[in-house]
């Protein structure tokens, strides 16, 4: 017997289990040795019914998501199901872990369900851009109705067993042993002579189109609201609706045809990339399954600002005591008030239940000076941004700390090395970069110093993980990796302003693009006087033959420093909504005129370009100099810490779908124009000169 699925017969059941680790994902030998399974069991006239289980973690999590990339590979999946389907004996499929995508497929072709209590079924594929391509968009109504079959195949997020039982997507939940309860529930259907459900009836369809009009009305709303700009949610649902419009094998053959010119989109490619780009990213050189990780049990966070709380939130969320440490009593009482109404608003909204809310304000506690943190595993400073505080903590801290404590900065910018060299421990020191709001973005930059040891790296890397983030590698420099390719997208934005365009049309077209705020809305949010602040702070550094951005500093002069101050870019007259304010336009007609810019009009094309490129030119500089490892973690910072559309890969994708060649000429055509900022990095002119892709 083939060896990616097993078979054995058990008092006249047919057991095939799927052996593909680690998701026992649908590829080619697996289908193949399905299909070989299926035609003994259905042949062997000893076998009375077939059951279909997969081994280690989990039921079939879906087609091997590799192999779109290749050309087509025979048996389709949609001919083992319909070869279940088309069995007279009856067929159960026993589900544990994640029965997803092609894997509930599969299971659908299957006449009975049982699920263990843990097991989790959904089709996330569109997620990836494509949606179900095995018949699921044809099956799943027909088992559990329109709107339900639309919630899963258009919002892609799966459900619990519970929920599948009270479905009726699976049959019977099994406690105990997954296994012998499937075998006694394909015994009970042989000796009770249970009906064989199929999923493709009725094949005559599912009833028409205006009978489910509200269903309809309701979901492509949701549609148009939650994913602008997304192709695959819009064909997922005209796929489920096909169902409506044509009986069951006229559907699937049109789903067939909508499916591969899903599969074979920029989108779907771009969602592909995003998947394995972020599996790829915690893979650090020089880490592995050997390097220890030290156990991190109590934290400290110095620093009772707006990053210091969401530290501390995101830490006591992942079951960490954590000790807030501040000078100011009055800041500390207000961080602590601040935090508690915000684990009670998270249980009042049922998030979380309200004696988890307890505890995890019980695991919160403050002190005034640093000598509590004389305990911790691990201590996170959220101190002002300034390389004198900086130093001057740790080198206190390198006194109280106890030894083998992991010290944390979550500076933006400043220098890890300098600060570690504050300590007598710098193979312990690294950056932990957090991105506002700190509990809820889930990027985490880790940031190694020169002498950051792999234990203490592993370690962080652990505790992203443990805080539901995803941890991305940067090496020290200005910025590190994520800020330091945005810098430039925002300079480019400030000059644009300058040249002519209106704020809210550079903000438009960076959002029509798919970002969630502009790179002007976004500093409105975070307040002008903090890059404002960095470029006084650094001024002496500068390359006095680049251009600067004169405007921004006028904005911060004339008190625009944004949503807190009520004006910034934009005006906010009632809070968070943003009004175009021809006072900036007229700031920026002086500037203009005080710089010799000849002020024009400037269109979208431009503005992404200016932006997007620029930012591009950076991150190709950055890998260039080792700072960040590979494109795909620039993709994966982009859309952790800024939003960046998954749909659309990342920003080093988007270079590599545009063409490095293109790409080049016009960093060249900007260059020519604008001067020395747009010096092309020597990596992008290696690859568009040799063909090649940054995401190779
Ligand atoms: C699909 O099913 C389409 C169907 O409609 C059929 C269409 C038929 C027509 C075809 C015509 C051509 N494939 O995430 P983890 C790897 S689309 C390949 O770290 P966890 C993953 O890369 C699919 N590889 O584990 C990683 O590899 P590494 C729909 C896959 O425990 C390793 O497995 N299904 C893979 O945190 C472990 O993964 C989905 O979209 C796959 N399908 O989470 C589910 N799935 O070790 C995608 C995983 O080398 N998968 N790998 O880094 C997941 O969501 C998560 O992996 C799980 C496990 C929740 C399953």
């Amino acid at each position: 017997m083939p060896e990616f699925v097993g078979y054995a017969v058990e008092d006249g059941i047919a057991v095939l289990t799927i052996d593909n680790p680690p998701v026992n994902a649908l590829g080619i030998a697996v289908r193949q040795s399905m299909l070989a399974g299926v035609g003994r069991a259905a042949a062997d006239p000893a076998v009375e019914a077939l059951v279909m289980i997969g081994a280690g973690r989990t039921f079939p999590a879906g087609a091997d998501i590799r192999e779109f990339d290749t050309p087509r590979l025979d048996p389709h999946l949609s001919v083992v199901i319909n070869m279940i389907d088309a069995m007279a004996k009856p067929t159960v499929a026993a589900i544990h872990g994640t029965a997803l995508g092609g894997g509930l497929e599969l299971s659908l072709g299957c006449h009975f369900r049982v699920a263990a209590p843990t097991a989790r079924l959904g089709t996330p594929e569109v997620k990836l851009g494509i949606f179900p391509g095995a018949a699921g968009t044809q099956r799943l109504p027909r088992i559990v109705g329109l709107d339900r079959a639309l919630q899963l195949v258009v919002l892609g997020d799966p459900i619990d067993a519970a929920t599948a039982r009270e479905w009726g997507l699976v049959d019977a939940v099994i406690d105990g042993d997954l296994r012998a309860g499937a075998l006694a529930f394909a015994r009970r259907a042989v000796a009770e002579k249970l009906p064989l459900h199929h999923s493709s009836e009725p094949k005559a369809g599912l009833g028409r189109p205006e009978d489910f009009k509200d269903i309809i009305d309701k979901w492509r709303m949701t549609v148009a609201r939650r994913f602008r700009g997304q192709r695959s949610p819009v064909e997922a649902m005209e796929s489920v609706l096909d169902g409506l419009r044509m009986p069951y094998y006229e559907a699937v053959a049109a789903d067939r045809a909508r499916f591969e010119k899903c599969r074979d989109s920029l989108q779907s490619k771009a969602l592909r990339y995003a998947f394995f780009a972020e599996r790829k990213v915690t893979k650090v050189p020089g880490i592995d399954k050997d390097t220890p990780v030290r156990a991190l049990a109590a934290a400290g966070v110095i620093g009772a600002g707006t990053m210091g709380r969401g530290i501390s939130i995101a830490l006591a969320d992942a079951g960490l005591t954590v000790t807030l440490v501040d000078t100011s009593p009055q800041a500390l009482a207000a961080a602590a008030e601040m935090m508690n109404a915000h684990w009670d608003s998270q249980a009042a909204r049922g998030r979380i239940a309200p004696d988890e809310a307890e505890r995890r304000k019980a695991r919160l506690s403050t002190a005034t000076g640093i000598d509590a943190l004389c305990s911790a595993d691990l201590v996170i400073e959220a101190a002002f941004e300034e390389m004198g505080v900086k130093r001057d903590i740790f080198a206190r801290l390198d006194k109280v700390a106890k030894p083998g404590a992991l010290l944390a900065t979550n500076t933006s910018y400043l220098d890890i090395d300098a600060i570690a060299a504050s300590t007598a421990r710098p193979e312990d020191v690294l950056g932990l970069h957090f991105f506002v709001p700190a509990n809820l973005m889930r990027l985490l930059e880790v940031v190694e110093s020169g002498k950051t040891s792999p234990e203490a790296l592993a370690t962080a890397f652990a505790l992203a993980r443990r805080m539901g983030k995803v941890g991305a590698l940067a090496r020290n420099g200005f910025g590190f990796v994520a800020n330091a390719s945005r810098a430039p997208m925002v300079r480019e934005a400030n000059l644009l302003v300058e040249e002519g365009a209106e704020p809210a049309e550079i903000d438009r077209a960076i959002e029509d693009f798919g970002m969630p705020l502009g790179p002007l809305a976004t500093s409105d949010l975070s307040g002008l006087d903090v890059s404002w602040r960095m470029r006084r702070d650094t001024a002496e550094t500068r390359d006095p033959s680049l251009r600067y951005v004169h405007l921004a500093d006028a904005m911060v002069d004339a008190g625009r420093l944004g949503r807190k101050a009520g004006k910034g870019w934009y005006l906010y007259p009632e809070g968070s909504k943003r009004v175009p304010d021809a006072a900036v336009t007229a700031l920026a007609e002086k500037i203009a005129r005080e710089q010799g810019i000849a002020r024009r009009r400037i269109d979208a094309q431009e503005i992404l370009d200016r932006c997007l490129l620029a930012a591009v030119n950076e991150g190709a500089r950055l890998l260039g100099l080792g700072r960040a490892l590979r494109a795909s973690d620039v993709d994966i910072m982009w859309q952790y810490g800024f939003g960046f559309p998954a749909w659309r890969g990342g920003i080093m994708f988007h270079a590599d779908s545009i063409g490095l060649d293109n790409v080049l000429a016009r960093v060249d055509e900007f260059r020519a124009r604008h001067g020395k900022m747009w010096e092309p990095a020597p990596l992008l002119v290696k690859l568009a000169r040799d063909n090649g892709r940054f995401t190779d």
